[in-house]
């Protein structure tokens, strides 16, 4: 039996000291040193031995495991800092090397311009509402003084969903449902940003969708001249102190008297030039007297109240601003001509 146990501490080194990976020491582990290893299988035998013998071997197959053990956990601790030293070598890192720049996005141009506009107009004390893009033809036609039939909703051409729903053509539902929602119980002052669609053919100067402004001041004692003010004051802030204004009259459905804003050319002061088409002047914007029809549908009584409003088109705004030639350019997405308006 001594033999036998010698033999099997020699057999088992021998295979540790082969051994090259974890998994192999494991099997090696379980081989000799498990519940059905030879070694037990020594100790099941001892009953058969003599009482002098006995202490002997169990002695010696207890140095003989602890021999192995030891051996493997040697072997494992070796084999466990080669294979870290070979991870520590492959994963090197040269923090030498020059960082990949990061690509860096912004705001585009037209999300800018709206955002500019909002601030002029949260600082002469305008509220931002929004609204829903589907609308009802009362909220969208109706509530604005243009009755069905009414030949205005022609130079809207829409796109109807259903006989009584359809893509808004501009802003003004909004305010419409905001003055519908106070009913002539107090004062409105909004401004309402976001994207219209109308049937157009799309080019340099149309698209089928496209994003307005419009503001609504509704009160007692609201004229024409604090419209004038507060669109002055939008020109200078927007395109230089040194643009003058004018106001041309106009027509639109839901205000009357109605009127359409110029600003002077930038490039000839009003003289005439290319750029203006030799007018001296450049046009920007609509606005008007909130019509007696539209406040009254709203529920205020026009004897009472009175209101301006106005309306206009951030692309053709950014335009005239950046001198961009094609409304398309803001929907194309195009990174070239997007990342000339980020800000650093
Ligand atoms: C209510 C009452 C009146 C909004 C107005 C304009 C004049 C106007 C155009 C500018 C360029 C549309 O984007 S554009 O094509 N808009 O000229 N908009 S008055 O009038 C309203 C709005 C709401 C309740």
């Amino acid at each position: 039996m001594k033999e036998r146990l010698q033999e099997l501490q020699t057999e088992a080194l021998a295979k540790v000291e082969e051994a090259s990976s974890l998994q192999e020491l494991q099997d090696i582990r379980v081989a000799y040193l498990g519940k059905k290893g030879p070694i037990t299988e020594v100790l099941r035998g001892m009953g058969k031995l003599s009482k002098e013998e006995r202490p002997v071997i169990g002695d010696l197959a207890n140095k003989v495991r602890e021999a192995i053990a030891t051996e493997l956990d040697a072997k494992k601790a070796n084999l466990e800092a080669v294979e870290l030293e070979k991870k520590l070598e492959e994963e090197q890192i040269d923090v030498t090397l020059p960082g990949r720049p990061v690509q860096v996005g912004g705001p585009h141009l037209l999300t800018s311009i709206v955002e500019e506009i909002e601030d002029l107009f949260i600082s002469m004390g305008f509220e931002v509402r929004e609204g829903p893009e589907v609308e009802t033809d009362y909220y969208n036609f109706e509530a604005l003084n243009l009755p069905k039939g009414h030949p205005a909703r022609d130079m809207q051409d829409s796109f109807y969903i259903t006989e009584e729903l359809l893509l808004r053509t501009h802003t003004s539902p909004v305010q419409a449902r905001t003055m519908g929602e106070y009913k002539g119980s107090q004062p409105v002052k909004m401004i309402c940003p976001g994207k219209v669609y109308r049937r157009d053919t799309d080019d340099a100067t149309h698209s089928h969708q496209f994003t307005q402004v419009e503001g609504l001041y509704v009160d007692k004692d609201v004229r024409m001249s604090d419209l004038k003010g507060v669109l002055n004051r939008f020109a200078k802030q927007f395109f230089g102190e040194e643009r003058e204004i004018r106001l041309r009259p106009s027509f639109f459905p839901f205000t009357e008297p109605s009127v359409e804003m110029d600003i002077s050319c930038k490039v000839c002061h009003g003289k005439g030039c290319s750029v203006c088409k030799g007018t001296g002047w450049i046009e920007i914007l609509g606005g008007g007297m909130v019509h007696p029809r539209v406040l009254e549908m709203a529920g205020y009584d026009p004897n009472v109240y009175s209101g301006f409003a106005f309306g206009m088109g951030p692309e053709r705004i950014a335009m005239l601003k950046y001198g961009v030639d094609d409304i398309r350019h803001f929907y194309t997405n195009d990174v070239r001509f997007l990342k000339q308006y980020h800000k650093a």
